[in-house]
């Protein structure tokens, strides 16, 4: 493109939507947070699946032919960088990372090591010793099909590109160690060849208007008492505008799927990471949704600061309020609805779990003290206890009954119940029908409080022959109706809606794939989708 420079400069895009990174005159201030998968049922021997921070609202690199990354550091002694380059962005699925293809330089002040991932597996890394100054400068370039690495304008390494920096979209990713930081000076990219080019976009927030057909404007029309839902992914949502667009044309509620887990918001003790729920809660509003937040006081997804035994500094009562003073404060007036509590009984019994921080330290009174204390942050907030298998009457649905009449009754601030509605088809296997979660449903709605299906999605366990797929719509519609027929009823909100990234996908086991949402893995509208949109027409 004539009069357009050769390099450009990365800096000038968007970097304060990324969690962890401050920007200056002298430019990005990078913070370690430590972010990443604590594994479901902690045992403290097994590793924490690192989640670093992307930018994803800022400068997208379209490489073209040959290229070259130029960075210029700062490192505090003792302190570490690193710097990652995604031709594939990974994806966070069930308490595990489909890991993307990129290609990550650590430094260090005695060594630069590379580190190669290349989809699902261990990554691949090359380590060279060096002494380094404080300043630094570090480039990556891919030439004839090979990665170089200088440090100082130096050849440390070269090795072949398994395609990493093919041509397409790149994004970039920053990170140091929890508790360290350094600053970035300059970032550029360039191309290296006469024909290659390298363009470079910013990210753009999808807005799309919905249709007079789509799920969103025929509810709003038809049945109002009722916003349709989903959960989302941050990453998707910030990189597939197919998705996006999918999203806003047809849903007025989001749910963000991880990014307000305890986990993802509150990774160290004074520290915060609020970008990816920043981004879903900044699609709602440029979309006209609601959002609905999740999770507040929950036994999982918690950092290994928080369930540490040996953890003495704060008291844990003092966490759980703090924590939900900033998360609900920092969203007040924007976040419609929150999950304070969250599966708050054994899976399948009468009991409260025990075996959560909040429940060792404070037992069954930390449900109040999170009401409240979320209450007093957002007065507006409507405020949901959340769980799974009580659509039913049951023993598990009767101890939600009585914990909620008697919150009532103390006058603890709680108005709904959420029904995740997480089900099953299988040839051995009934999932509740309608009728069942009606007639049990009622008894919460006579307390006074409003309900909500939080997570609908539908496990076909890898069978999506066209009689399971009619199934499924059916089965999808039959609980639409029920919600529309009854005014108590806020939100009729599914766990995702596209195959292709679902909490049940799994992509580890290619035999097992869910299918369990309203849109396949092309994001096509399958048959579940046609029966929520005739039943919303009518
Ligand atoms: O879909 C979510 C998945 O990506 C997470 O790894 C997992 C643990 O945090 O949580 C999944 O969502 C769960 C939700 O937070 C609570 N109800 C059950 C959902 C599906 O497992």
């Amino acid at each position: 493109m004539a009069g357009e420079p050769r390099q450009h400069d990365l800096l000038k895009y968007d970097w304060a939507h990324v969690a962890g990174v401050y920007p200056s005159d002298r430019g990005l201030r990078i913070e370690g947070l430590g972010l990443g998968l604590v594994p479901p049922q902690d045992n403290a021997g097994s590793p924490v699946t690192p989640t670093p921070p992307i930018n994803l609202r800022g400068p997208v690199v379209q490489v073209q032919g040959d290229v070259l990354f130029s960075a210029a550091m700062q490192l505090p002694r003792g302190h570490r960088a690193s710097l990652t380059f995604y031709g594939e962005l990974p994806l966070n699925q069930d308490e595990w990372r489909q890991e993307g293809h990129a290609v990550t330089l650590h430094i260090a002040e005695n060594a630069i090591i590379a580190e190669l991932q290349q989809g699902i597996g261990e990554p691949t890394r090359q380590e060279r010793k060096r002494d380094l100054e404080r300043n630094v400068s570090v480039s990556l370039a891919r030439q004839r099909g090979r990665l170089s690495i200088t440090v100082d304008g130096e050849q440390v390494m070269s090795f072949d590109d398994p395609g990493i920096l093919d041509p397409g979209p790149v994004y970039l990713g920053v990170d140091t160690v929890a508790g360290e930081y350094f600053i970035i000076e300059s970032l550029s990219v360039e191309s290296l060849d006469k024909e290659g080019e390298v363009a470079v976009t910013s990210h753009e927030m999808v807005r799309a208007e919905p249709t007079a057909t789509s799920l969103r404007r025929l509810a709003e029309n038809h049945h109002p008492h009722v916003r349709i839902g989903t959960a989302v992914s941050t990453i998707p949502l910030l990189s597939d505008s197919e998705y996006a667009r999918t999203l806003a044309t047809h849903f007025n509620m989001v749910t963000p799927e991880n990014a307000m887990k305890f986990q993802a918001i509150h990774p160290r003790p004074a520290h915060y990471a609020f970008a990816d729920a920043d981004a879903i809660v900044d699609f709602a509003e440029l979309n006209e949704m609601a959002v609905h937040g999740h999770a507040l006081a929950w036994g999982e997804a918690l950092p290994r600061w928080v369930t540490d035994p040996e953890r003495e500094a704060q008291p844990t009562r003092d966490i759980l309020i703090e924590h939900i003073e900033t998360v609900v404060g920092r969203y007040r007036g924007r976040v419609a609805s929150w999950d304070v509590i969250n599966e708050p009984f054994e899976p399948f019994a009468g009991e409260l779990r025990t075996d959560s921080p909040w429940y060792r330290a404070m037992g069954d009174t930390y449900i109040a003290v999170a009401l409240e204390t979320a209450h007093r942050a957002d007065p507006d907030a409507r405020l949901y206890i959340n769980d799974f298998a009580c659509e039913e009457r049951n023993e598990k649905s009767d101890a939600l009954y009585r914990l909620a009449r008697s919150l009532l009754a103390e006058g603890v601030p709680l108005h709904g119940i959420g029904f995740q509605l997480h089900e099953d088809m299988r040839d051995d296997y009934r999932p509740v029908n309608a009728q069942a979660f009606q007639e049990n449903v009622q008894r919460f709605i006579d307390l006074g409080l409003e309900v909500r299906i939080s997570e609908m999605d539908v496990n076909l366990h890898d069978d999506d022959s066209p009689e399971r797929l009619r199934a499924q719509a059916d089965y999808y519609r039959s609980m639409l109706e029920l919600a529309l027929a009854t005014p108590a009823f806020t939100a009729f909100s599914m766990w995702g809606f596209s195959d292709r990234y679902s909490s049940l996908q799994g992509w580890w086991d290619a035999d097992d794939l869910g299918n369990g949402l309203i849109f396949d893995s092309e994001h096509a509208p399958k048959p579940a989708f046609h029966a929520l949109q005739n039943a919303l027409a009518e």
